[in-house]
């Protein structure tokens, strides 16, 4: 490093003597007013300290605005000002290479479909940006296209019926809990961990209890982790619902068969790495002795949508009754309801948007969904 005392008559000039010696990397350490009595004839003088992390024989002369923005401790309003019109002009040209990007990027992934109107285009450009997979969302745009003429193709009612009723036909859902008539309904949820699983009893619980009027228990099958248990209990205290946690397989069955005088009985399991075969096969014991009636798997909209299908795949080795999509309001990319959809084919039951019980859930609905893919977010 090389450190050096520069003495000018203003801030300015200081700069320039830096700049000519040091380059572009200078730091400035330090500056300072001073009467410098070897100039008698300038009005003022000021010493800047600055350095350099350079051997002196690589020094050269650079612009001198980068070390400015970045390091710089100058406090005098001259060049402050000179920072401030380097760093507009320079977030002015950043601005403009932004704006170009953006265009070069969209001209390649969308105007390789020249023959379709500038409405469709955009409607491609929506699913897009909203998450749907480029190539889908391209074969729905070009089914469209293909589907209408004329002037129908510049009726933006029409044409988002179209696409609302395309995506739609896209999705399934199961509808609600089916009850059995003289015995407990017994549900049982499964999932990756921190998706959600736990809420989710919670207000399946209170819905069907307070909504439905329904006689609910819940068992807790997650004995994993004492605060899972711990967390459903006390819910469960809150809800006046009965409570009660179940260690191992056999531990189930017992605490199922205590429960008969209920409709309907909600079994939360733990958290799984659906990569550990291990956890999968234990997973799978869990629900053949617990004979469930129903089966969903919960998965987080938050999750990016390679871990959403890895999570589909090994799940997918349990038979299901349907998935219910979690963190709907924390996620913009609404598209991966419909990717994955296309792609497994596996209905939707419940949504839930929030951490509030009962409030933030309800029914898959077709509607609502292709609504939400459309508007790429949950809520208006
Ligand atoms: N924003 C939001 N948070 C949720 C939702 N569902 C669950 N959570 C939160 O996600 C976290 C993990 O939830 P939990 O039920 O413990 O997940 P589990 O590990 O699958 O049982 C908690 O902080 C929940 O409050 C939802 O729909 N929206
Ligand atoms: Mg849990």
């Amino acid at each position: 490093m090389k450190i050096k005392k520069f003495i000018a008559p203003s801030m300015q000039e200081a700069l320039k003597q830096i700049k000519k010696e040091f380059g572009d990397d200078a730091i400035i350490l330090s500056n300072k007013s001073i009467e410098d009595k070897n100039h008698p004839e300038w009005k003022s003088a000021v010493e800047v300290t600055a350095a350099i992390d350079k051997k002196e024989d690589q020094l050269e002369t650079k612009p001198v605005f980068n070390s400015l923005i970045q390091k710089s401790s100058i406090q005098t309003t001259q060049s402050n000002n000179i920072m401030q019109s380097q760093l507009n002009s320079l977030s002015k040209d950043v601005e403009y290479l932004r704006e170009r990007m953006d265009f070069l990027i969209n001209q390649i992934k969308y105007d390789h479909l020249p023959h379709i109107p500038r409405n469709l285009q955009n409607l491609l450009k929506l699913l897009n940006n909203n998450g749907v997979n480029l190539s889908l969302a391209n074969s729905f745009v070009e089914d469209i296209f293909s589907s209408l003429k004329g002037e129908e193709l510049l009726e933006e009612d029409l044409v988002l019926n179209k696409i609302q009723a395309k995506i739609k036909h896209n999705l399934q859902i199961t509808g609600p809990i089916k009850f059995n008539q003289n015995h407990p309904t017994v549900v049982l949820l499964m999932g990756p961990t921190g998706t959600g699983k736990t809420t989710t009893i919670a207000k399946l619980a209170a819905l069907y209890k307070y909504t439905y009027s329904r006689k609910v228990a819940l068992i807790s099958a997650d004995s994993f982790r004492i605060a899972a248990m711990e967390q459903l209990k006390s819910f469960a205290e809150i809800a006046k619902i009965p409570f009660t946690p179940a260690y191992n397989n056999s531990d189930l069955i017992e605490k199922i068969n205590n429960m008969q005088k209920y409709e309907l009985i909600l079994i939360d399991t733990a958290g799984l790495n659906s990569k550990n075969m291990k956890q999968m096969v234990g997973l799978k014991e869990t629900i053949r002795i617990s004979k469930a009636d129903e089966i969903y798997l919960t998965l987080s909209l938050t999750t990016r949508y390679s871990d959403i299908s890895d999570n589909l795949k090994s799940f997918g080795m349990i038979p299901y009754t349907g998935i219910i999509l979690t963190k709907l309001d924390e996620t913009s990319g609404m598209g991966d309801i419909l990717n994955m959809s296309v792609e497994y084919e596996k209905p939707f039951s419940y949504i839930t948007y929030g951490q509030d019980i009962p409030e933030d859930i309800s029914l898959a609905n077709r509607n609502e969904l292709a609504q939400i893919i459309l508007r790429g977010k949950y809520g208006n």
